[in-house]
C-alpha cells in the first residue's frame, strides 16, 4: 500500500519537475501476507522475505551499476537487506565502501538472539553487518555488507534491552533524539556525514518514516512520539544531498491505512524531493 500511496501523491511527476529522468519499474512481487501458510507466518516470513530481498538486491545492483540512482519505497524495513546488499555489492566490485545514514525511531539492530519479537524488520541493520539469519546475510554474496563505522543511526528513541547491548558493542555511530535535542540536527548531521563519508565512495539513506514524529507522519505501523520535526527531517536530507555523494535512497514503513488523509504520503514525497536537491530558495 505504501508505494501505491506515493504514486497517487505524484512521486514520479514531482521528481521529473526537479529535472530527473524517472523510470518506475513497478512493484516487485510480494505474496499477499495472509495467503501464506501458518508455518511461514510462524517463521516471521523469513522465506518470502529472503526471496523478495534477493530480487531487490539484483534490481538495486543493476541500477547503480548502470549509473542510475535507485529510489526504493516500501514497505517493511526488512527490504533494506535487499536494497543495501545490491548497492554494497556494486561498491565492493569497484573496490570501494558504502556509507549509510539510517533514520529511524528504532535501532533495527536486533539479532535473532536479542530480538524479543522475532520480527525481521527489527533486524535489518545487524543482518547487513553480518549478524542475522544466514539466508539473509548471504544475499548479494557472503560476508558483511556494511562496516559499522560507515553507518550513522539517527533519531532513535525506542530500543529493546538486549538490543541496547548489541548497539553499543556494534561500533555504529548513533545519534538518539536526546543528541538531537542537545546539539540540534545541523551539528548532529555534520558529524554523522563526516563519519560515514570518511572511508566511503558513496552514501545511501535508509529512511524509516517512523523516525519522524507521528504528529507529522501518523501513517506508520509503529508510531513512537518524540520524533523528528518536519524541518529536522528536511534539513537532514538537504544536507545529505549537498554531500554530492548520495547515490541511492530508500523510504520505508509508510502505512496508508493508519495515515490521516494523505498527510504522511505527501510528506514522504516532499522528503524525497529534498534528498534529490529541492531547496527552499
Ligand atoms: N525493536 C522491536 C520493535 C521494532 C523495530 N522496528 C520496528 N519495530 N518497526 C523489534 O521487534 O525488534
Ligand atoms: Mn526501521
Ligand atoms: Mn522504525
Amino acid at each position: 500500500m505504501g508505494p501505491a500511496a506515493l504514486r497517487i501523491a505524484g512521486l514520479k511527476k514531482k521528481i521529473e519537475i526537479q529535472g530527473y529522468k524517472v523510470r518506475d519499474i513497478g512493484d516487485l512481487f510480494v505474496p499477499v501476507r495472509d495467503s501464506l501458510s501458518q508455518e511461514i507466518q510462524d517463521e516471521k516470513f523469513l522465506q518470502p522475505l529472503t526471496q523478495i530481498c534477493e530480487d531487490l538486491c539484483g534490481k538495486t545492483h543493476n541500477a547503480v551499476q548502470s549509473g542510475n540512482i535507485p529510489l526504493v519505497v516500501g514497505g517493511d524495513h526488512s527490504i533494506a537487506i535487499g536494497t543495501i546488499s545490491g548497492i554494497a555489492k556494486h561498491h565492493k566490485e569497484q573496490g570501494g565502501e558504502l556509507g549509510v545514514v539510517w533514520v529511524d525511531a528504532h535501532a533495527d539492530i536486533n539479532t535473532p538472539d536479542s530480538s524479543p519479537s522475532g520480527n525481521i524488520h527489527g533486524m535489518p541493520l545487524a543482518t547487513l553487518m553480518g549478524d542475522g539469519h544466514p539466508e539473509l546475510c548471504k544475499i548479494g554474496g557472503d560476508g558483511p555488507k556494511l562496516k559499522p563505522e560507515n553507518v550513522a543511526l539517527i533519531g532513535i528513541r525506542t530500543i529493546d534491552d538486549d538490543e541496547k547491548r548489541v548497539l553499543k558493542a556494534s561500533g555504529v555511530n548513533y545519534y538518539s533524539m536526546r543528541d538531537i535535542d542537545e546539539r540540534g540536527m545541523f551539528r548532529v548531521m555534520k558529524e554523522a556525514i563526516e563519519k560515514v563519508s570518511a572511508n566511503t565512495k558513496a552514501l545511501h539513506v535508509s529512511f524509516d518514516i517512523d523516525g519522524i514524529d507521528p504528529r507529522y507522519a501518523p501513517g506508520v505501523s509503529t508510531p513512537v512520539s518524540g520524533g523528528l520535526t518536519l524541518r529536522e527531517a528536511h534539513l537532514l536530507l538537504e544536507m545529505l544531498y549537498e554531500t554530492k555523494k548520495l547515490g541511492s535512497l530508500e523510504f520505508v514503513e509508510l502505512n496508508p491505512y493508519t495515515d490521516v488523509g494523505a498527510q504522511s504520503a505527501n510528506l514522504t514525497v516532499d522528503l524525497i524531493l529534498s534528498a534529490l536537491g529541492k531547496s527552499i530558495v
